[in-house]
């Protein structure tokens, strides 16, 4: 859902945090967006006693397909509660053994696929990594195989899901098109595609009613019984919706960092080597992969592929002392921005994983990386997206000797996320026996 808006309107205003931060206002079409980029206010802003969540309204748009969800759901609510409560233990990472082994299946899909095919060359990764996740994401949600391997077109269910999702940002960002035939036309599409999306989730619920639910999410919660139906099918679409994307585009950033880099690169190689050998990662060896997780935490500080979040203020109240901001209006926590503020020194656009060696942590200030949000609206799947993304970088390493093409310079395309443009990589085995 990057290819509808061709804008660039997040990474302008990262350029122009440096000159007009921390606090600076802009307009996109009709909307407002209060950009908030200094680490010491996001600081602050990260407070939940003083701050909560705002739904912007690029995820409000959303609201018709998926609803009370976690990720749409309004702070009063009581179905964010009553998810979070159930959810969380099926997202820590403990619970991620659940998951190891299906994520280990489609890896093995993932590098069957890349060995059929006839060339090495110029593979297109970003496809690739969007397969990986659809895949994970649909077996870890509700036991469901998109076939994306096996496919040479996009399955029906995607291209609904994307349909709508652009639908909503289109609807944000143009002005209404105040009841002409080709508005109503693509609302009655949306509606279609939404009733479509609904269609194929409730039948996979119906299977599973009654017998076994199954040792997936949807499992759990149908085993548990605390969310009614709708919800159950919103939760549903909320992890295909918000866990696919962003972690396909975390990982072709952090694939395109380690081709950049032949430095970086075999030093994520040789910790593979020594950690895991030949074999598929067993579960607790992934965690012990602790420089390729700083490999995939510095890709996400220079590109978080989810740009932002937004916060308001429960009561009127000043942010640093000096920045007005009334109960319930929105500021937007600008990603790429914060994760430049100068207390990452001085040359923030420098790809350097050893950032996040834990001293190196330990002495910035706290709330300066924030990929996944904060706070209790905090993003749940970040341990399940972390898990995946450094496993399938494993298998990629222990496999292939990625390189990137001489004239590839990065660039992203943005819309609710980011995702680099045209990235192919050349894959050639790895000549050394493993
Ligand atoms: Mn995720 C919330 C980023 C992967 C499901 N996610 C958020 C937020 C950010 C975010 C930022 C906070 C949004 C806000 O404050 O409005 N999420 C990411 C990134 C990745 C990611 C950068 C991958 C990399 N997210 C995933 C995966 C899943 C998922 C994988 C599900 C399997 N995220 C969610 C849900 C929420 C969320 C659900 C809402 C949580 C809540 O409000 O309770």
């Amino acid at each position: 859902m990057t290819s509808m808006l061709h804008t660039s309107f997040m990474q302008e205003s990262t350029q122009m945090a440096r000159e007009h931060g921390p606090v600076f206002t802009r307009e996109f079409f009709n909307l407002r967006f209060t950009f908030v980029t200094g680490a010491d206010l996001v600081a602050e802003l990260s407070d939940d006693r003083r701050f909560e969540k705002h739904v912007l309204p690029a995820l409000e748009v959303a609201r018709p397909m998926i609803g009370d969800g976690l990720l749409t759901a309004y702070n009063h609510e009581p179905n964010w509660g009553k998810a979070h409560d159930l959810l969380m233990p099926a997202f820590s990472q403990a619970a991620m053994r659940t998951y190891h082994t299906l994520m280990l299946d489609v890896c093995r899909q993932l590098t069957d696929a890349w060995d059929r095919a006839a060339g090495i060359e110029a593979v297109h990764v970003t496809d690739s990594m969007a397969k990986v996740t659809l895949e994970i994401i649909g077996r870890a949600g509700f036991g469901y195989s998109f076939g994306s391997f096996e496919r040479t077109t996009t399955h029906p269910f995607v291209l609904a899901l994307e349909d709508v999702l652009n639908h909503g940002q289109r609807l944000v960002t143009r002005p209404p098109m105040a009841g002409g035939f080709l508005g109503k036309r693509a609302a009655e599409r949306n509606e279609e595609n939404i009733a479509f999306l609904n269609g194929v989730v409730d039948e996979v619920i119906a299977h599973r009613a009654g017998g076994d639910h199954g040792s997936d999410l949807l499992g759990l919660m149908l085993d548990s019984d605390v969310l009614d139906p709708v919800n159950v099918r919103n939760q549903v679409l909320t992890f295909l919706a918000a866990g696919h994307e962003t972690t396909s585009a975390a990982m072709s950033f952090t694939l395109y960092y380690l081709a950049a880099d032949p430095e970086i690169l075999e030093k994520a190689r040789a910790e593979v080597d020594a950690v895991i050998g030949a074999d598929e990662p067993a579960f607790e060896q992934v965690a012990k992969l602790r420089y390729l997780r700083r490999v995939v935490d510095e890709s996400l500080r220079l590109w978080p592929t989810a740009p932002g979040y937004s916060r308001m203020a429960k009561e009127d109240t000043t942010l640093g002392g000096r920045y007005p901001m009334p109960a319930g209006e929105p500021f937007f926590v600008l990603l790429p921005a914060l994760h430049r503020d100068f207390v990452w020194g001085d040359d923030p656009e420098t790809f350097d994983p050893d950032r996040f060696l834990p001293e190196r942590i330990r002495a910035r200030p706290a709330h300066a990386f924030k990929p996944f949000g904060t706070g209790v609206r905090a993003c749940i799947g970040r341990q399940f997206a972390l898990h995946q993304i450094v496993l399938v970088m494993s298998r990629v390493l222990q496999r292939y000797n990625p390189t990137l093409p001489s004239d590839y310079r990065l660039r992203a395309s943005e819309g609710l996320t980011f995702s680099p443009i045209g990235l192919t990589l050349d894959l050639r085995p790895r000549q050394d026996g493993r």
